[in-house]
């Protein structure tokens, strides 16, 4: 099978309009096996660095690093120093092509935001509330694209991403949030857009695409195998991290044009 190497017009208009694109076997399996591979050894061997589930303190983390659970991994961090595979896959001709599509030449990706193996453990993961993840990054535009590559099964039952389409286009008054910019599920403004919920259920290989105003969400893992994703956000030529900010406290990987 060869990978899709550009987006029709249905596919690029889908993404303008809902702010996601799921793209269905993709990556080639031979790589995110070996993704998976070095992921379950950094997690067995606790290679930082590591965001654990502790560290968020959303609902379900265990209470601190000694409680119970508290060393269960969320995220590994800086995934492209890791291994060479994940920058294998940053720069695979199919997936720059695409990028380059949305987002111009060259297409640049951030080591400072996502850059991980996201990781969600049956017992001691967490619920992540329904988030832009622009709240916390600083650029000088909101055009950034997250891609996210299933390593495995990825559904409702063990924390599949959802969102909610659209919301990357929209405003939202200040008491729609609560203070750490999730929205607020008891607000009454809010209750309709809920219910256009999707779920990005995937099979490994898989990507969604995703901009970076879209709100999305994911429960915990109510099954028994732990879920492993990579993820990696991506920006134009005419897109940068403001200065002094935590999106500039990295270097960027300027990827070669395809
Ligand atoms: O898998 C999850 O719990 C959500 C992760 C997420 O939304 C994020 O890291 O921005």
């Amino acid at each position: 099978m060869s990978a899709l190497t550009t987006l029709s017009s249905d596919l690029l208009s889908t993404f303008r309009e809902d702010g996601y694109l799921i793209l269905r076997q993709f990556a080639p399996l031979e790589m995110t096996e070996r993704m998976l591979e070095v992921a379950r050894r950094d997690v067995a061997e606790l290679r930082e660095p590591i965001e654990f589930e502790a560290d968020v303190q959303y609902p379900g983390s265990p209470e601190s690093l000694s409680a119970p659970g508290g060393k269960t991994v969320r995220r590994l961090r800086q995934a492209l120093s890791r291994d060479p595979v994940f920058q294998e896959w940053v720069g695979w001709p199919p997936l720059v092509s695409i990028l380059q599509t949305l987002l111009g030449t060259p297409v640049i990706c951030p080591l400072a935001h996502h850059n991980c193996v996201m990781t969600k453990h049956p017992r001691f993961s967490s619920e992540t509330g329904w988030h832009r993840d622009l709240r916390y990054w600083n650029f000088e535009q909101p055009e950034l694209i997250s891609v996210w590559l299933a390593l495995g099964t990825e559904t409702p039952e063990n924390g599949c991403l959802k969102l909610l389409p659209g919301t990357q286009r929209m405003s939202f008054a200040a008491d729609q949030l609560d203070e750490k910019q999730f929205l607020r599920c008891d607000h009454p403004a809010n209750a309709p857009l809920l219910e256009t919920t999707v779920h990005a259920e995937l099979e490994p290989g898989d990507i969604l695409l995703f901009h970076a105003q879209a709100f999305h969400a994911a429960t915990r893992n109510y099954t028994e195998h732990t879920k492993y994703s990579a993820v990696f956000t991506f920006h134009g030529p005419r897109n940068r991290p403001l200065p002094g900010m935590g999106s500039a406290r990295f270097p960027e990987l300027v990827l070669p044009v395809v």
